[in-house]
Formats: C-alpha cells, sequence, structure tokens
C-alpha cells in the first residue's frame, strides 16, 4: 500500500483513506494505490463494507490537473483510464460508502459515484467543473450523474461546470445523507446500517434517464444555453452530446463515446489555455520575494475615500438589493453588512483604520492632497492605497511621510463584479503591505496580480494602444462595428470601442488632456474619440458615443458617427479602404502582445502568466485563448514578430517590435520559457 492511500479497518469495515496534500488529487499514484486497496478488499471475505474517505481538508477534488498538461505536452505519453478501476469498486461485493467533505470534484464525484452510497458533511460540495478547464469528465462522470441526478441536473452541472452544495446534491439524489459531526465515525455507522441490504449499482439504474421524447427539449434548451453563455467554448457541447449518448446507448457503448469526447477535448488548444489559465491564477499568488510565511497586516477595518456620499451610498445598496432579488444573499446578510457602512465628510475619522482606499478621480494634484491629509491623521502603520488606474505610486507616495505604506490597489470596474485586483508596488513598499494586499484579494474573491509602477501598469499600459489601433482601424476605412465585431468573435468579451462607451469616453479624454506633453512628437495619435467627447459623447452614460444608446442601454450603430468619421478623416487625408477581418484582430491583439513584452522585459509584469491572467480576469480575454501571451506563444513569437514589422513598414514606427518579442522569435522561444513558468507542461 502507497503512502498516498492507507487501508485499515475499524469494526469489521474496510476503510481506504486517501492522502494526498493538498486537495487528495487522483494522480496516477493515487489510483494505483486505490487499485491496490480494492484488490485486498476482493480478497477479504470478513470485510463488512468499505468506507472511503479523504485525509486533510478534502475528499478528493478531481484528477490530478498536472498529468493532463504533461500528457498533452508529450512528457508522459498514457495515462491510464479510471474507468476499470471504478467498474471493479461498483462490482465489490460488500456496500462501498463514499464519505465526503471538502470537495468531491471531477474525478473525485466520479470515484464517489461508482460507490454505492454517499453521505457527506454539510459544507460539502460536489461538481463536474472539468468543461472550465476546457475537458469533460472522462470516468464516466457524463453517464453515472444522469443516472443519480437526472438528465437535466446533470447537463446543468456538466456543461456549466458550477458546484452543487451538499443541501442541494441531497435534494437531488447525488448524495444519501448528510451527516454532522466526526465524518469518519457517521460513516462507520452508516456503513453497518447498509452491510446487509444489497449494494445499488449506480450504472445499472435508469429511471432518471428518461425517453428521448421527454429529453428531446432539455438538450435543445442546454445547447442554446451552452452557446449563448459560454460562448466559443468546446467543451460544454461535448458534455452535452457525452450525456445525450448515455441517455440513449447502452452504458458501455456511451462511455466509449464520452472517452472519444474526453480524448478530443483534452487534446484541444482550448483546453491547453484553460489549464494554463487554472494554474496561472495559482501562480500569480507566489511573488519571488515575499516568501509564503512573510507576516501580513490585520486589515478589520478600511477607510475609502472619493464617494460622492448619498450617490455612493444608494449604489452600495442598489448592487446589494440586486443581489437579494437574485437570492444570493439574504435581506438581514445585507442589512448586517450595510450597518457596517459609516458615511462620514471628516478625515479624522480614519484615525483608527487598517486601511484607507483612495478612489478619487485620476488627477495628480488631488491624490496628492488626498494623500497628505491621510498622512496627518492616519495611524502608523496604516495601509495608504490607491485605486489610481494609471498614475505614479512613488509620486503619490512622495506626498507622505510614509511611503513604505503606500501601494496601488487597482480595483477593476464595476468592483462588485470583477475579479481582478491589480496591487501596485512602489519602489519604497512595503513586502508585509504587499502581503497583506495580496491577501486581500484573496479574501475579496478575487485575482489579485502584483505589477511595477509606470503608467497604466500592466492593463492599462496594453489596453492604451489596443484601443487606439482600434481607432486606426476606424480612421482607415473599418466601420466602429466591424472592428467591434471582428474582436468579438475572437471572443472578447466586447469589442474595444464598445467598451469606451462602457467604462466612459471621457475618462481616457481627460487622461489624454492631462499627459499631451509626454506625447512623442511624430508618432501618430488617434484622433476620433477626442472629437466625439468635444461633442459631449461620452458612451453610455451619456446615450452616445462610437453608438448611439437606447434608455436601456442597448446599442445601435449611429449613422450620424459614420458620417462624422468620414468627413473627419477625409479633413486629415486619410485615404479610407476596406480592411479585413484578419487584419482588425491581427492588428489589435499583436499591440497588446508587443506592449506585454515590452512590460515583461522591464520587470514590470513579473511573469508572462502574470499579464496573462491580468487580461483573462479585468479585459474581458476570452479564457480559451489563455491570455495574450500564451495566445502569442501559440501562434508562434516569430511569426507574430515578421507580421509586425510588416505593420511598422506599412503604419509607422509605432509598430517597433519590441525587443524581447525579436529576441524570443528569433531564437525560436516563447515567452513562457523567458518567463522560467510553464504551468501544467513544466
Ligand atoms: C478531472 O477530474 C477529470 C476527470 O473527469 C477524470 C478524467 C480521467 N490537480 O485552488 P487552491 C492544486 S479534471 C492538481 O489554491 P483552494 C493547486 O494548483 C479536475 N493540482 O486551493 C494549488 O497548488 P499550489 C477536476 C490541483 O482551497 C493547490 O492544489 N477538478 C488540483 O482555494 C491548492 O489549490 C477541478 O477542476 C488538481 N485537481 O481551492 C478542481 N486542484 O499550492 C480544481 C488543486 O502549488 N481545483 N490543485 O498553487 C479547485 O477548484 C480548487 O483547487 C479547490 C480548492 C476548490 C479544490
Amino acid at each position: 500500500m502507497s503512502d498516498l492511500v492507507q487501508l485499515t479497518k475499524m469494526d469489521g469495515v474496510a476503510v481506504v483513506t486517501i492522502n494526498n496534500p493538498p486537495v487528495n488529487a487522483l494522480s496516477s499514484a493515487v489510483s494505483a494505490g486505490i487499485a491496490a486497496a480494492v484488490a485486498q478488499i476482493e480478497k477479504d471475505d470478513a470485510a463488512r463494507a468499505v468506507v472511503f474517505i479523504g485525509a486533510g481538508r478534502t475528499f478528493i477534488a478531481g484528477a490530478d490537473i498536472k498529468e493532463f498538461g504533461e500528457l498533452t505536452s508529450g512528457k508522459i505519453i498514457c495515462r491510464e483510464s479510471l474507468k476499470p478501476l471504478l467498474l471493479r469498486i461498483e462490482d465489490l461485493r460488500t456496500p462501498v460508502v463514499m464519505a465526503i467533505h471538502g470537495t468531491a470534484f471531477g474525478g473525485g464525484l466520479e470515484l464517489a459515484m461508482a460507490g454505492h452510497y454517499r453521505i457527506a458533511l454539510s459544507s460539502a460540495q460536489v461538481g463536474q467543473p472539468e468543461v472550465k478547464l476546457g475537458i469533460i469528465p472522462g470516468a464516466a462522470g457524463t453517464q453515472r450523474l444522469p443516472r443519480l441526478a437526472g438528465v437535466a441536473k446533470a447537463l446543468e452541472m456538466c456543461a456549466e461546470g458550477s458546484p452543487v452544495k451538499a443541501e442541494d446534491a441531497l435534494k437531488f439524489g447525488i448524495l444519501d445523507r448528510l451527516v454532522e459531526g466526526d465524518l469518519l465515525t457517521g460513516a462507520i455507522a452508516f456503513a453497518k446500517e447498509v452491510a446487509a441490504k444489497a449494494a445499488p449499482k449506480t450504472r445499472e439504474r435508469s429511471e432518471k434517464l428518461g425517453t428521448p421524447e421527454q429529453n428531446a427539449a432539455i438538450f435543445a434548451a442546454a445547447r442554446e444555453t451552452a452557446r449563448k453563455k459560454q460562448r466559443g467554448l468546446l467543451a460544454p457541447l461535448a458534455a452535452i452530446d457525452a450525456i445525450e449518448a448515455g441517455s440513449q446507448l447502452p452504458f458501455d457503448e456511451a462511455c466509449k463515446k464520452e472517452e472519444e469526447l474526453f480524448t478530443k477535448c483534452l487534446f484541444s488548444d482550448q483546453s491547453k489555455a484553460l489549464i494554463h489559465a487554472f494554474f496561472g491564477e495559482r501562480e500569480v499568488a507566489k511573488i519571488p520575494d515575499v516568501p509564503k510565511e512573510m507576516p501580513t497586516l490585520g486589515v478589520d477595518s478600511v477607510g475609502i475615500v472619493g464617494a460622492a456620499l448619498d450617490r455612493g451610498l444608494a449604489s452600495i445598496q442598489k448592487n446589494y438589493a440586486n443581489s437579494v432579488k437574485r437570492g444570493r444573499f439574504t435581506q438581514r446578510f445585507v442589512d448586517e453588512r450595510l450597518k457596517l457602512i459609516r458615511p462620514t465628510l471628516d478625515y479624522s475619522e480614519f484615525a483608527g483604520v487598517d486601511m484607507v482606499v483612495e478612489a478619487v478621480f485620476e488627477s495628480m494634484a488631488l491624490k496628492k492632497e488626498v494623500f497628505s491629509q491621510l498622512d496627518r491623521v492616519c495611524k502608523p502603520g496604516a495601509i495608504l492605497a490607491t485605486n489610481t488606474s494609471s498614475l505614479s505610486i512613488d509620486e503619490i507616495a512622495s506626498a507622505t511621510s510614509r511611503p513604505q505604506s503606500v501601494i496601488g490597489t487597482h480595483f477593476f470596474s464595476p468592483a462588485n463584479v470583477m475579479r481582478l485586483l491589480e496591487i501596485v508596488r512602489g519602489a519604497a513598499t512595503g513586502k508585509e503591505v504587499i502581503a497583506t494586499c495580496m491577501q486581500l484579494s484573496k479574501k475579496l474573491s478575487k485575482v489579485g496580480v502584483l505589477v511595477g509602477n509606470c503608467m497604466g501598469f500592466v492593463g492599462n499600459r496594453m489596453f492604451g494602444p489596443y484601443r487606439r489601433e482600434a481607432q486606426f482601424l476606424v480612421e482607415e476605412g473599418a466601420s466602429v462595428e466591424a472592428v467591434d465585431n471582428a474582436l468579438y468573435e475572437f471572443g472578447m468579451a466586447m469589442g474595444p470601442l464598445a467598451t469606451g462607451d462602457l467604462a466612459g469616453l471621457d475618462v481616457g479624454w481627460r487622461i489624454r488632456k492631462e499627459f499631451r506633453h509626454l506625447q512623442k512628437p511624430g508618432i501618430r495619435q488617434a484622433f476620433i474619440e477626442d472629437r466625439l467627447c468635444e461633442l459631449g459623447r461620452f458612451g453610455q452614460k451619456t446615450g452616445a458615443g462610437w453608438y448611439k444608446y437606447d434608455e436601456n442601454r442597448r446599442p445601435s450603430p449611429d449613422p450620424q458617427v459614420a458620417d462624422l468619421i468620414r468627413q473627419w478623416t477625409s479633413a486629415a487625408g486619410i485615404p479610407r479602404r476596406q480592411i479585413s477581418v484578419e487584419e482588425i484582430v491581427e492588428r489589435c491583439i499583436y499591440t497588446l502582445v508587443n506592449e506585454g513584452a515590452r512590460l515583461l522585459e522591464e520587470g514590470i509584469a513579473l511573469r508572462a502568466v502574470d499579464i496573462d491572467i491580468i487580461y483573462l480576469n479585468g479585459y474581458g480575454f476570452p479564457a480559451y485563448r489563455g491570455g495574450p501571451m500564451w495566445y502569442a506563444d501559440a501562434v508562434g513569437l516569430k511569426k507574430v514578430c515578421e507580421r509586425i514589422r510588416e505593420f511598422q513598414q506599412c503604419f509607422g514606427n509605432w509598430w517597433e517590435p519590441a525587443p524581447l518579442l525579436q529576441r524570443l522569435g528569433g531564437q525560436g522561444k516563447t515567452f513562457a520559457e523567458f518567463s522560467g513558468w510553464q504551468g501544467a507542461a513544466a
């Protein structure tokens, strides 16, 4: 028996304990350990029942995703299928009870469903989140789950990947009982209770599978939802196909179909990109010179500067009311939260807070004024954070006597929705301040990414040229809708011009005015957006920007804008031409990549994956393309660099390829190799 799987006996019940910290991932070695335990149980005539349980914080959180990465990158060539092992467990003579705490996800739930009974602590969750990795359940999850929970619930779980709480899993028939107190004690008691009964095999059940006539509408609706909610993703549709096969074919045949779809998904570019994003999201929490053990500061109270009080509180109340309406929070929970917020117009009330987040508008003079006030009133050691999206942290810190306490916390808008938190390190920012903010991001269920200090940091410094290129394309003859559609079809959540309308065109206009003196002479500047702002077209909030908007903020193309663009560009002497979708996508995406390469070489971004995680969580970059740097690596940096050189010749020197891109392209290397982090493929 391996260290990863132990077989013991309690009161005549065989207990298989999986112990593979931190999440008991079902690696090949764990599977081998389980197989060895099953072999012993098969020979043990005295065992009355069997309990499977996870050691540590969880049951089994799924197959070992690292092994998938190694498989698709060719590092290992074969991974044994779990299915035969699950059949052996299901065929054991004695009842098998799966005892679940923490999470039974992916292969973990598939193993649990091969048992004859499933009991869980009420805090547990079950799920088939494989689609989030671009794959589908590959160990008969798409076959056993509909037999327990019904086709509709199985479709939802396998195609959307969301977890299900124990209480709901009980209602849907995935679990048989919830237990309180010590799980092992509860599991042994349950096992003794069912020991004498015939063991029900999930794969032999069919009462919840429905008929083709009953299921037709359910499958059609699931496909429509998947196409709409998970636009561009292949795995949700594959999961639906596998479940449909299961509702029509014998178990063994449907399992073969599942295997075929699973393998196709696993070797797809989408899955590689999504697995990169999974490990990337965890990697960004690792900061080379701020170790895990770095002490953090307690943050129990936070001051926020920069809301118009009545308006600010009204929008907080409105957001909470929406959450109550959607059933996310109870009214009581919201009332308690609202009581914790105290509006004030007096800086001295910040004297006792552990942290202040300044969120006034983007004016250096104003921010410095705020920080000098904070420096005067805040207690020593309080974290002084600025929510600036572009201004220098060091200059803001210079308005205080404690630059070590000053840091950027760039919350992406709308902050109650967006997951990204760009954490900006100034030259003097203390390591414990950084560690505290990284920890805080996790507490707020956000993804914190540490970046260096420069104008626009990582996200907006790349976004500037990206949006500028979109405007150049419009100046040269592409329609507003053609540019937005091309990038939407590429997978971006929204086109670049529509994004400007959403954020407010006046924001960039104000920043451009503030920094006009820094513009390099002779470099082409986009001008349409400034002209639109001069006409008061600030985007959605004024009912007009690149598009016009109805009272529900629904956009439609504005012929007036098209006319204005034609007039303005002809007056500027810019010839108009037909522009292909391919050119639109390449120019916009490669400009992101080129700026990303500069940020990487300058050390503003710690690793290429940090840039990817910023773009996946803050800018609507399609997760199945892995982020701009991963995407460029996949296209090949040599090819990207050559295309950028062509753009440089056609359009001008702002397209000069970044030195790092030229170097890596020439050497046949990737950004991931340069960063020394290649995720699951490493
Ligand atoms: C699958 O099961 C396919 C099947 O159909 C079988 C087919 C044959 N593998 O997230 P955390 C690592 S696909 C390897 O920070 P939390 C993670 O990288 C799988 N490693 O903790 C991190 O490492 P590090 C389906 C894994 O408490 C550490 O564990 N399952 C795996 O915030 C801690 O993770 C899933 O997709 C794994 N499966 O969240 C579930 N899981 O410390 C994926 C985690 O070095 N996992 N690690 O950075 C999760 O959703 C979360 O990890 C979980 C815990 C909610 C479980």
